[in-house]
């Protein structure tokens, strides 16, 4: 799904810009891999008021409530600033070397952020805060509707290059093709995004979302030996990628992965990211199909996710399983982890007269375990980053 980007104009002087959180119904730790995930954007925005200013030196500054105001010298290079005005330097940095401003320079910019994607829930808030700024700096360069796959190419590069955070274009991609009420078959190899229905009222259910609420731990060192540990599975059976092998190929692959120091470990992170290809794809198949049981039986894909998520890959946490294993005790259809894990948040599908005893029973059992307080959301899939105003 590719836009044609287009031509520059003489550009704008203000302007407001916005991007989704996003939420991801299957399919984690499988983007580095080449592989299939499940994602959509969420009813939650990041909002950037942006006008262009005049002034001598190119200069970009940024407020936003709760945080340190940023100016910084443009283009700007990695490694000058650090925290939540990386992500915006980094967004402008990341801009000027692309192609996207058809050779001319990220404008000098003054930019005021809000918004209420959920902070440090693993909801992608650090994303839409970039979407959200590399489209504003886009409309304040005369180029409007820039290319969203380049887009997804300039935030890899924020998060890879100036962040210094090993991750993948799952994120961006969900929040820069959203389509309401759709969730997006992600291709992590082509790029391509194909939309996918989202009946959940078919099954009488709705999509929920939990933070919950949990400090996310040891994010990016363990995000970045699971990163490495499957670039190895896949170099040491002789393949591009874990996308290139699938179920049935599981049993040759433990036999060469069994010599290695920690060919077992490798074993079980190659496991998820095959089985999780598949389980998207199943996914994918029943909520085509549309009809009440098939949506119905998307719940076990979910939970078998988590389970594979928990056990094989080892990216959960405590308080994350404490919420999956009780929205499944309430009557959720299924409940997983979502996104990197380490903490953050889960994603459930529950019967809608099952709702009201979410919050209670989650305030009950997270009490008693002396974990925070989740917070609950249930959501529909929502609009993609876009201009506002
Ligand atoms: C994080 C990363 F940013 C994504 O690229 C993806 O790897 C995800 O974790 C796990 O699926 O959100």
């Amino acid at each position: 799904m590719t836009a044609t980007p287009s031509a520059p104009s003489a550009g704008t002087a203000s302007g407001t810009w916005s991007a989704p959180g996003r939420v991801n119904l299957v399919g984690d730790h499988t983007d580095y891999n080449d592989g299939l995930a499940l994602p959509c954007a969420l009813p939650f925005r990041t909002t950037v008021h942006a006008h262009a200013v005049e002034t001598g030196e190119r200069v970009l500054r940024a407020s936003s409530a709760g945080h340190d105001d940023l100016e910084v010298a443009l283009p700007g290079a990695p490694g000058e600033v650090a925290g939540w005005g990386a992500y915006v330097a980094g967004t402008a940095w990341a801009l000027e070397h692309s192609d996207l401003l058809g050779g001319r320079p990220v404008p000098s910019a003054e930019l005021r952020v809000s918004g209420d994607v959920p902070l440090g829930a693993g909801l992608s808030s650090s994303h839409a805060l970039q979407c959200a700024v590399a489209l504003a700096l886009c409309g304040l360069a005369g180029v409007d509707d820039p290319d969203r796959d380049a887009l997804v190419e300039v935030v890899r590069r924020v998060e890879n290059d100036y962040v210094g955070a090993p991750t993948g274009t799952l994120d961006q991609s969900a929040i820069l093709h959203g389509r309401t009420d759709h969730l997006l078959l992600f291709d992590a190899r082509s790029g391509e995004v194909d939309p996918v229905p989202a009946p959940f009222d078919a099954a009488g259910a709705a999509l929920v979302v939990v933070d919950s609420r949990a400090p996310h731990r040891l994010t990016d060192g363990a995000y970045a030996e699971r990163r490495e540990q499957c670039a190895r599975a896949a170099q040491a059976l002789g393949l591009a990628a874990l996308r290139d092998l699938d179920v049935d190929g599981l049993p040759a692959a433990a036999e060469a992965l069994v010599g290695l120091d920690d060919g077992e470990v490798l074993l079980r992170r190659a496991r998820h990211v095959v089985t999780e290809d598949a389980r998207v794809r199943a996914v994918v198949d029943l909520l085509r199909d549309g009809r009440r049981e098939a949506v119905a039986a998307v719940g076990p894909e979910l939970t078998a996710s988590h389970l594979s998520l928990r056990d094989d890959f080892e990216s959960s946490v405590p308080e994350v399983d404490l919420v999956v294993d009780t929205l499944l005790e309430v009557g959720a259809l299924g409940a997983r982890m979502t996104g990197g894990g380490f903490g953050g948040s889960v994603v459930a599908l529950v019967p809608l007269d099952r709702l009201p005893a979410l919050a209670p029973a989650l305030g009950a059992a997270t009490a008693g375990a002396g974990h925070p307080t989740p917070e609950v959301h249930v959501v529909r899939p929502a609009d993609g980053a876009r201009r506002d105003g």
